[in-house]
C-alpha cells in the first residue's frame, strides 16, 4: 500500500485512503463485491419487481449508454453540452473554487469547459471525479493529464457519497453533477443524497446539477424508445449483467423492452416485460421465481424536473440557488447552488 498524501483529503481522512493506480484513490476497506449482489435479490424479490439503476453500467452498458448520447432523440447530452459551452465561464466566475469535484468518472465535453475556464481563471487547481468505474476514472486520468498538465487530478475510485465525504470541507470546491443522473435517483435515495451531500460541503462549496426538464411526453418518450432500439438494448442489457453476477438464466429472447412518461410521477418508467411465464433461476445463490407472462421489472426511472421547484426543494437542504442557465428551447436546466453558511 502506497502512501502519500493528497490535498484534497482532510487529516482525518487522508488515514482512510491509499493510492491504488497513480492519481486514483481508494478507500482501505473498499467492499465492492457483495453490495450488487444484495441489491439485485432484495429488489428483484419486492412487490413490484425493479432494479436499481447501477446494474446497468458493466461494460458494454457504459458503451451503449455512449450511443444513447449521440441518439438524435435523445437531446439531453448535446443540450447540457451546449449550455456549459456558453456558460462555463459566468459558472466558474461564480463559484470562485479551487476544486472541480466531479460525481461520475467525466471527461466530457461539458467537463472539458469547466475545466478551461478554471484554469484560465484560477490557474493550478484539482479536478477530483468520483466513481465506481476504474476504466473510467483511468481514461479520465489521462486525458486530462494530456490536455490539462496544469490540473492535478485526484481520482476517487469510490461511490459518490464515500467520495464526497472525503473532500476536506476547508477545500474551496465545486461539485459538479451532471447529465440529469440525478432524475435516476428514487424518492428514496433523492432525499438521501442530498442530505449527504449538503452535509459533506464546506463553507466555501458549490454544487452544479444538470436537470432534465418537464416536457411533452412525445418528446420525452422518442429519447426513452429510440428508433434504433439503442435504449431498449440498454435497458435489457442488464439481465447479461445479473447472468454474469449470479449465474442466473434471464433469457433475452423472452423479454420486451417497454417505457413509458408517467405524467402522475413526472417519469419515464423503463421496464423489461416477460413474453412468456418463465423460470429465472439464480444458480449462485441457489433461489428462483417465476417471472410470470407480461409480468414487468422497473430497471430504470429518469424524473424530470421543474427547475424553480427543484431550487425551492434544495433549499431546505442548505443549498442556495446562485444562477439558473438554460438552452433556448428550455429542455434543460444546470443549476448552480452554494452551500449555505
Ligand atoms: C444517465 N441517465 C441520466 C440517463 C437518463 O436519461 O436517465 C440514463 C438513460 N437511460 C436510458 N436512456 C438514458
Amino acid at each position: 500500500m502506497k502512501q502519500e498524501n493528497s490535498p484534497i483529503f482532510s487529516a482525518e481522512e487522508q488515514a482512510r485512503w491509499h493510492i491504488d493506480e497513480p492519481g486514483i484513490w481508494v478507500p482501505n476497506d473498499a467492499e465492492v463485491d457483495s453490495i450488487p449482489i444484495l441489491s439485485i435479490l432484495t429488489t428483484l424479490w419486492d412487490q413490484p419487481r425493479w432494479l436499481e439503476a447501477y446494474h446497468l453500467y458493466d461494460p458494454r452498458g457504459s458503451e451503449l449508454f455512449e450511443q444513447i448520447c449521440d441518439l438524435p432523440e435523445y437531446y439531453l447530452t448535446r443540450t447540457e453540452n451546449l449550455i456549459l459551452e456558453q456558460h462555463a465561464r459566468d459558472i466558474i466566475a461564480n463559484a470562485p473554487v479551487r476544486c472541480v469535484a466531479e460525481l461520475g468518472a467525466g471527461y466530457s465535453k461539458k467537463t472539458v469547459h469547466l475545466l478551461t475556464e478554471q484554469l484560465r481563471q484560477r490557474g493550478r487547481s484539482v479536478f477530483a471525479p468520483i466513481d465506481v468505474s476504474l476504466a473510467g476514472l483511468l481514461a479520465s486520468r489521462d486525458a486530462v493529464r494530456a490536455d490539462f498538465p496544469e490540473i492535478t487530478f485526484h481520482g476517487l475510485h469510490a461511490r459518490y457519497e464515500e467520495g464526497f465525504s472525503a473532500i476536506d470541507k476547508n477545500l474551496p470546491s465545486l461539485f459538479v453533477f451532471l447529465g440529469s443522473t440525478i432524475g435516476n435517483f428514487n424518492h428514496t435515495d433523492f432525499p438521501r443524497f442530498f442530505r449527504a451531500l449538503a452535509a459533506a460541503m464546506g463553507p466555501h462549496d458549490y454544487l452544479l446539477l444538470g436537470a432534465d426538464r418537464v416536457k411533452p411526453a412525445r418528446l420525452l418518450e422518442a429519447a426513452y424508445n429510440d428508433s434504433r432500439g439503442v435504449t431498449g438494448e440498454f435497458i435489457l442489457n442488464v439481465f447479461a449483467n445479473i447472468n454474469r453476477l449470479l449465474e442466473a438464466n434471464f433469457d433475452p429472447a423472452k423479454m420486451r423492452y417497454h417505457s413509458w412518461f408517467n405524467p402522475e410521477w413526472q417519469q419515464i418508467e423503463m421496464y423489461a416485460v416477460a413474453r412468456a411465464t418463465q423460470e429465472i433461476r439464480l444458480a449462485a445463490v441457489d433461489a428462483a421465481f417465476q417471472w410470470q407472462k407480461d409480468e414487468k421489472i422497473l430497471v430504470e426511472i429518469s424524473r424530470k424536473f421543474d427547475p424553480i421547484r427543484l431550487q425551492e426543494q434544495l433549499h431546505f437542504f442548505g443549498l442556495r440557488a446562485v444562477a439558473h442557465y438554460t438552452d433556448p428551447r428550455e429542455w434543460f436546466s444546470v443549476l448552480l447552488f452554494k452551500k449555505e453558511d
